[in-house]
């Protein structure tokens, strides 16, 4: 059912503790931790407790919680002291736009120059 936990989804295990990440915030709605492959020198996933495969599935079925995951990646900015300089929050959305896991997640960016257009 839309927003179980999915027993084969990498972030479902990251929320439940089975997979280990490091985790830099944490609300009742939502966890941010480090992404593994970094592509910036911050670069931190925000995502929902709850499952669904994108942002737009989250922000359709549960508007409140693709809320709370926008302020988290802002806090998270501030937390990393990049909202002074500027920074990028990306939601990879579909296997052509590069995404890979398939439970909605922000990629919060920043700590070197971004360009545009991204790549
Ligand atoms: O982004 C998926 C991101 O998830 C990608 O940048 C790597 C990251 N990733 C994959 N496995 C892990 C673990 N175990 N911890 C932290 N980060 C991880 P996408 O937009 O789907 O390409």
């Amino acid at each position: 059912m839309a927003g179980e936990p999915q027993a084969d989804c990498l972030f479902c295990k990251i929320v439940s503790g089975e997979v280990p990440a490091t985790v830099v915030r944490e609300t009742d709605t939502t966890v941010a931790f480090r992404d593994i492959n970094p592509q910036a020198p911050t670069h931190i996933l925000v995502i929902p407790k709850v499952h669904h495969p994108d942002a737009a599935s989250l922000s359709a079925a549960e508007p409140q919680i693709a809320a709370d995951v926008l302020r988290e990646a802002g806090a998270v900015a501030a937390d990393e002291k990049i909202d002074g300089t500027g920074y990028r929050v990306v939601f990879n959305t579909g296997s052509g736009a590069g995404q890979t896991v398939f439970h909605a997640h922000a990629h919060v960016l920043g700590g070197r120059g971004l360009n545009w257009p991204p790549g």
